[in-house]
């Protein structure tokens, strides 16, 4: 038995998402999402680089889980794509768009892989984007019929279902910080984006029910731990505020069935609209949930200050031995604690859905990539996460992001976060030491020192 062992029950996967890896932007009747729009615009990603071709996945599923066989992972994450099942984001459907979904499920559930299905990781139909988007109070009804399409074509296949990924990405990157599709600038709209997004939510877990999906469904957040820099009452209040914006914003409405009463007096406070919010809506909103898919990667180290409005804190560098490749800080204690925090607040059960590293990845001569960085984040993560198994939170499977390099975002495919290497002229696979080593954690559900 290893030192670290996870349980027999425990679960081991990789996480991925369509935008991100499948390409085929425009094919077999596919519509065009709000990040095929965002990275054709000059400037809005580094490099001018799209996610038009992407990892190819789209046509070279099978050779991607015949690795992910190769590798021994036993839960893949996949997202669905929106505007390839509605390429006007509702009414008519895409029967090819389903098809693709049924055969790469299909093809993974023949080898042994159990899928994991994302409905929302951020590839909007542009046509709902020109209807106001997350901002229209509609979307919760055009998520619900895109979510009960997706729910009758795979039922009984998948166990695991996530509904929307990251909220705060979606609501604070897209409607705040403009480094994220659609690109808009308000902080009111980016929490009436956030209330809509959490009613969809909702919805999509009643309709899941409604249809006798079978499986478990929850939703993913990404929980920085923030810590003060110093022990000054404004500091710490300043790191609560941060926590709480990440954290309770979403997850109090969800398990509690309210927003957090300081935040929202702070928010109306500094100028902030809120959105309006009736007892039907947090009812939706509080749908019991199966699990809670918790993503990690780095902690938030902050000061009160009027960097970031209406926060009012600014983000520190800390001192820290370790940045990746995104100039994220190392720092595995966070995970302990924002999992504990998770636990003590809400104590749900968890699925780590999401924890890995960008670092600058070298092929040698012969081909193989030593990703030593790589393998180091994840172990001295995973002894965390093993530390609070031990701690009593309730988690009950761990996926790296991601099984393979993929388009990242605003920073295109300059950062890499796989554990199997592309290379994006040849589009050739090749696994890095850290997919090897990642491949006997599993095998030996666990590891040693
Ligand atoms: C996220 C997303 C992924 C990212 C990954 C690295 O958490 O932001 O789920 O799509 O690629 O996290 O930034």
């Amino acid at each position: 038995m290893a030192k670290y062992d996870f349980g027999k029950d425990f679960f081991w996967g990789t996480s991925a998402a369509s935008f991100q890896i499948e390409g085929a932007w425009n094919e077999d009747g596919k519509g065009e999402s709000i990040w095929d729009r965002f990275c054709h615009i000059p400037g809005k990603v580094d490099n001018g680089d799209t996610g038009d071709v992407a990892c190819d996945h789209y046509h070279r599923y099978p050779e991607d889980i015949a690795i992910m066989k190769q590798l021994g992972i036993q839960v893949q994450r996949l997202s669905i794509s929106w505007p390839r099942i509605y390429p006007d984001g509702k009414g008519r459907i895409n029967p090819k768009g389903i098809e693709f979904y049924e055969k790469v499920i299909d093809t993974m559930l023949e080898n042994g892989i159990e899928p994991f299905v994302v409905l929302y990781h951020w590839d909007l139909p542009q046509k709902l984007q020109d209807l106001g988007g997350w901002l229209n109070p509609e979307i919760v009804n055009w998520f619900g019929d895109f979510s009960r399409t997706v729910f009758q074509a795979l039922k009984g296949k998948v166990k695991y279902w996530g509904t929307v990924l990251e909220p705060h990405v979606i609501c604070y990157g897209g409607y705040d910080s403009y480094d994220t599709a659609p690109g808009i600038k308000d902080f009111s709209s980016a929490l009436l984006a956030g209330h809509n997004l959490l009613k969809a939510h909702g919805r999509a877990v009643q309709i899941f029910r409604e249809e006798n999906t079978g499986g478990e469904i929850g939703l993913i957040t990404c929980l920085p731990m923030t810590y003060p820099v110093t022990d000054s009452p404004e500091d710490v209040a300043a790191a609560e505020r941060n926590d709480k914006h990440y954290r309770a914003w979403f997850l109090d409405p969800i398990f509690k069935g309210k927003y957090p009463a300081d935040l929202w007096k702070w928010y109306e406070e500094h100028g902030i609209v809120l959105p309006e919010v009736t007892e039907e809506d947090l009812k939706l909103i509080s749908e019991p949930i199966d699990f809670l898919g918790t993503n990690y990667y780095s902690a938030d180290f902050v000061k009160a200050g009027d960097k970031s409005w209406p926060l009012m804190l600014e983000q520190v560098k800390p001192d820290v031995d370790v940045f990746t490749d995104m100039g994220w800080n190392v720092y595995p204690k966070g995970f302990y604690d924002t999992l504990m925090r998770t636990k003590e607040e809400y104590d749900p059960k968890m699925v780590i859905t999401e924890n890995g590293a960008a670092f600058y990845d070298v092929v040698n001569r012969d081909g193989r990539i030593a990703d030593d960085s790589r393998i180091e984040y994840l172990y001295r993560h995973l002894k965390e996460v093993y530390r609070a198994k031990q701690d009593g939170a309730k988690i009950a499977g761990y996926m790296v992001w991601s099984i393979m390099d993929n388009f990242e975002w605003s920073h295109g495919y300059s950062k890499r976060f796989g554990l199997v290497h592309i290379d994006y002229k040849t589009l050739k696979r090749t696994i890095k030491d850290s997919g090897y080593w990642y491949s006997n954690v599993i095998k030996n559900n666990g590891f040693e020192d």
